[in-house]
Order: C-alpha cells, then structure tokens, then sequence
C-alpha cells in the first residue's frame, strides 16, 4: 500500500505509525467508494422506470443499511481512538529526557529558517524580546557567559542519527509552519510562542525542510533548507565550527 499512494520517504521512528493510520484510512475509504458506486449502479438498475411504473412510497422494510452504517462508525471510532488518539500522546506528548536529546530553538523569518545550539555546556545563553533586533534574531544577551559556546546558523538543520530530537519552534515575523516530511513532523511557529516538537531520526541523510503555511510571496523559498542527519562525530564536529556564528538579516 505505501507504494500505491507513493508515500515519501519515511526517516523517524513515529513515521512508521502516521503511515499506518493514512494507510488504514485509504483502506476504509476504498471500501466505501466502491460500495457506494456498485450501490448507485445497483439501484439505476432495480429501480428503473421499466421495471417500477408506479413510485412506492413506503420504502425500504429492511435493515441492511442500518448495519452497515453501524460498522461503519465502528471502524471510524476504532481509528480514532485505538490509532490516531494514542499516536498523538505517544508523538506530541511524552517528550524524551532534554539532556538525551539533542536540543534545538528554530526561528522562522520571511523566508528562512534559523536554527541555534547550546553547544559543549549543553546550556542556552540568556535571551530577552527586548533584544530581539533584524541581526539577533534569537535576541540572545551578548553578555551571558552561556552564550559563548552556542551556535547559530541558517537554512542548514544538523542532528545526531538515533537521537531524539527536541525542537522549539518560534517566529520573528508571521506565522510559518516547521515541516519536514521525511520525520513525519509539522508544528505552526508562531511570534511570542516557542512551541516544542520532536522526533528520533532514524536515517543518516539530508531532508527537505518546509514551510507548511502561505507566509509571504516567498513562502516557497523556505523549503530551500535542509535537515541533516549524521553520526554524533559528524554533528559535534558542525556545531564547533558554527560556534559564535550569528544569523544576519538577507
Ligand atoms: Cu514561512
């Protein structure tokens, strides 16, 4: 089934279960299409003009259709509750432990996507909106002794293959929506909110990351960034070498 509906390539260990459930939901709704169309031509059929002159007007005695509207809700109820609900606690709820994870603040702008690190001392720098300006983005505190070690960069993503990923996504300007397909992840970023995602990589490679909402003119120029995902050498290697680096205005 995944290769009938040509499903993207899948790279996180949730993706599996987001998979199932549109499969699942396919499956259900072939069902239904095809059942209503043999119906439809079914009734073209017994109830045409030749073979009923004159219109019944009590209808139908029996209670086929009841059933089967029954069994329908039933598998609905089924999907809901015994898939897609404990999907959603298992995904969006249930957040691994901050200091397994790799930890990330990304902050959408028209139109890219910054990204910034705690680097070796696993600690983020101070920051304030009030510092916030067209160069400092994350309006981090130049004088925080946290700071110092943190990395920031821009259009580029990095994260450790098989660790869990912990994202809080922001805005500076409108609302954008961090989505990469391949982790199976969308969360709207909003201005004034850092919201948390996240996910466990489980494919060393590089992914699309996208702008799932019409942000501006440019809105499509946001998919130009990318997620790589890499050994945990690869990844301390990244953030050293990004280490001071701040995002400036394009
Ligand atoms: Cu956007």
């Amino acid at each position: 089934m995944d290769k009938i509906l040509g499903l993207p390539v899948l790279a996180s260990t949730h993706g599996k279960d987001v998979d199932n459930l549109i499969i699942y939901v396919h499956w259900l709704m072939i069902v239904l299409f095809v059942g209503w169309l043999a119906y439809f031509l079914y009734t073209l059929f017994r109830f045409h003009r030749s073979r009923n002159p004159k219109a019944d007007y009590i209808g139908v005695k029996g209670h086929a259709s009841n059933y089967i509207e029954g069994a329908v809700a039933i598998i609905e109820g089924i999907l809901l509750i015994g898939v897609a609900v404990p999907l959603w606690a298992k995904a969006a709820d249930k957040f691994p432990p901050e200091n397994q994870s790799t930890v990330i603040q990304i902050v959408g702008q028209q139109f890219n996507w910054s990204a910034r690190y705690a680097g070796k001392d696993g600690i983020f720098g101070k920051q304030d909106m009030r510092l916030v300006t067209a160069e400092n983005i994350f309006g981090v505190d130049p004088k925080d002794e946290h700071g110092k070690d943190d990395a920031q960069v821009m259009h580029e993503v990095h994260v450790v293959v098989n660790k869990p990923v912990i994202c809080y996504i922001s805005s500076r300007d409108v609302i954008h929506s961090f989505k990469i397909i391949a982790m199976r992840v969308t969360q709207d970023a909003i201005p004034g909110l850092r919201i948390p995602i996240w996910f466990v990589p489980t494919k060393e490679g590089r992914y699309q990351i996208n702008c799932a909402q019409l942000c501006g003119n440019s809105h499509s120029a946001m998919a130009a960034s990318t997620l790589v995902v890499e050994s945990q050498a690869e990844f301390d290697k990244w953030v050293a070498s990004k280490v001071g680096g701040a995002t400036s205005f394009e």
